[in-house]
């Protein structure tokens, strides 16, 4: 949507939370006031027995002045009637942690490499976003593939964020074992 208006921002058509399923490594960010998760960004999506779509969330995070740490996710989501605008319900594992309810759009994805996700917080009066976030992802954690970087840019501009990501690094900093 040229104009920035969300009501006018398109998403991901059928989408499908089946194929959405499993691991994807953020690989940019385009961060909300009060920025949470640092880098490190790593989500598991799944779909319950009764459709619900959930999902898993690690990053690290800077809580409580300075304190580093892994921070374990939970979200679950509701339906709208649109398959691709979930409301998403989140919480971490430690009662310190960020706890929200987020719009959480699918704006595009080819389930196998890479994923768009848009969130707008809080509406301007103009109808613009006024504060959102949005994450980059991909199967691998590596980053995207190159011919997909330009549609991903193309989505950006779309969503009225282009320009305004940075890159979410892996460096092994959450990883279990
Ligand atoms: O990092 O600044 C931020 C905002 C993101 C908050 C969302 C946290 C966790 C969500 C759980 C699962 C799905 C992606």
């Amino acid at each position: 949507a040229q104009d920035c208006l969300v009501s006018n921002i398109t998403v991901k058509q059928d989408f499908d939370r089946m194929k959405y399923q499993g691991t994807w490594y953020a690989v940019a960010k385009k961060d909300p006031v009060g920025l949470f998760l640092l880098d490190n960004i790593v989500t598991n999506f799944k779909v319950e027995e009764d459709g619900t779509m959930t999902a898993t969330a690690i990053g690290r995070v800077i809580i409580l002045n300075n304190w580093e740490m892994c921070a374990n996710m939970f979200g679950t989501f509701e339906d709208t009637e649109d398959p691709a605008k979930f409301k998403m319900k989140y919480w971490g594992a430690a009662a310190y942690l960020q706890t929200g309810y987020d719009d959480h759009w699918i704006i595009d994805t080819d389930y196998d490499n890479y994923a768009i996700h848009y969130s707008c917080r809080e509406l301007d009066v103009d109808g613009t976003c006024l504060d959102g976030y949005s994450f980059i992802f991909s199967r691998y954690p590596e980053g995207l593939r190159p011919e997909d970087q330009k549609n991903v840019t193309e989505k950006k501009q779309d969503i009225c964020f282009l320009g305004k990501y940075r890159r979410v690094a892996h460096t092994g900093f959450c990883d279990t074992a």
